[in-house]
């Protein structure tokens, strides 16, 4: 039988085809964001989909949908299932990690920068024709190279941007994990484990990458930002909700740390109002993976998981990145 396939999110169309060769494929060219009822409804008859982190998979669009198999998310982070669900239903869910590793891990060194050295303030500054001479303190920030990086979170992004840090910036590095890293790991990024109470104490420029969940909920919040320095940064690539963004607002206005990187918001695309009125945080929309070479390897990725999920391709049957593969193992 030829399967039917929902690509929920507009995608490079040479990689679509790809998924033409197999499957019936519905795609979303207008590249809106279906609401939930309408991604239920668009995913009738489907037994697979290609996801973004915009698209919800909960208990009631699959209970909506008992056809689909397989959800495969262009992405490397995965909140947007609800994994347990997926797995009790046998449908596999899927994600994009390593190929974003090092795409993601430049733009959170770029924003980093950016926020230590007022980049995009000094930019505003500029444009608004306000640059009418050179002054001693004119827009200083704060020096990145030989200071202590401080990760939040030591994954595969998280040991790329340690590595950028100790290797080209002489950082000291920190980090804080539920695991610590093997002894000849720590040694090759030059980074040392420590309690968070240490990690926000010791950090001048704080790097958050933990994966968003209920545990990882407003893990930064007024208490953490109160016990950083007050010359310090804080750079969120990882999720909204990780950061309390009212909070982080308040602080940032009171000069409790010196500055802030987003690229992740409570409520994206929506961004609290109190961060777009402050100068002392460079805000983007949510695209440290985006390099197109990446989103291509991304997007392909995902593609590969789709058809080996529907058994398709050279690894019918056996998806490169599974994230619940005991639906696999259970269908055999
Ligand atoms: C994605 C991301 O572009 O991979 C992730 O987890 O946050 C980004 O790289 C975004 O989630 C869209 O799927």
């Amino acid at each position: 039988m030829r399967h039917s396939v929902l690509v929920a999110r507009a995608a490079f169309p040479d990689l679509v085809d790809r998924l033409r060769a197999h499957f019936d494929v519905e795609t979303n060219d207008d590249d809106r964001v279906f609401t939930p009822d309408e991604l239920s409804r668009r995913l009738q008859g489907k037994q697979g989909a290609i996801t973004t982190g915009s698209e919800r998979i909960d208990a009631a669009v699959l209970d909506a949908n008992p056809q689909l198999r397989a959800v495969c998310n262009m992405a490397v982070g995965y909140n947007n299932f609800d994994v347990a669900a997926c797995t009790a239903r046998g449908v596999l869910c899927t994600n994009t990690p390593d190929v974003l590793t090092e795409t993601t891990a430049d733009f959170g060194f770029a924003l980093m920068m950016a926020a230590a050295r007022r980049l995009t303030e000094s930019e505003h500054f500029l444009r608004a024709g306000r640059w009418t001479k050179w002054s001693y303190d004119l827009l200083a920030g704060q020096d990145v190279h030989g200071s202590t990086l401080a990760i939040l979170g030591m994954g595969r992004i998280g040991k790329a941007i340690a590595r950028r840090g100790h290797h080209g910036f002489g950082m000291q590095v920190i980090y804080h994990n539920r695991s610590h890293l093997p002894a000849e790991e720590e040694a090759a990024v030059g980074a040392r484990w420590v309690d968070k109470t240490t990690l926000l104490r010791d950090a001048d420029h704080l790097v958050i990458v933990v994966p968003y969940s209920a545990e990882s909920h407003h893990l930064i919040g007024a208490a953490e930002l109160a016990s950083m320095k007050p010359t310090a940064t804080l750079t969120n690539i990882a999720r909204g909700g990780v950061v309390d963004d009212a909070a982080l607002a308040e602080a940032l206005a009171a000069r409790r740390i010196a500055a802030a990187g987003l690229d992740v918001f409570e409520g994206e695309p929506t961004v609290h109002p109190d961060l777009l009125a402050l100068d002392n945080v460079v805000l983007t929309p949510h695209i440290a993976s985006a390099s197109i070479a990446t989103r291509r390897a991304m997007f392909g990725l995902a593609v590969d998981n789709l058809l080996a999920a529907l058994g398709c391709g050279p690894n019918a049957g056996r998806p490169p990145t599974p994230i619940n593969p005991e639906v696999l193992a259970a269908a055999r």
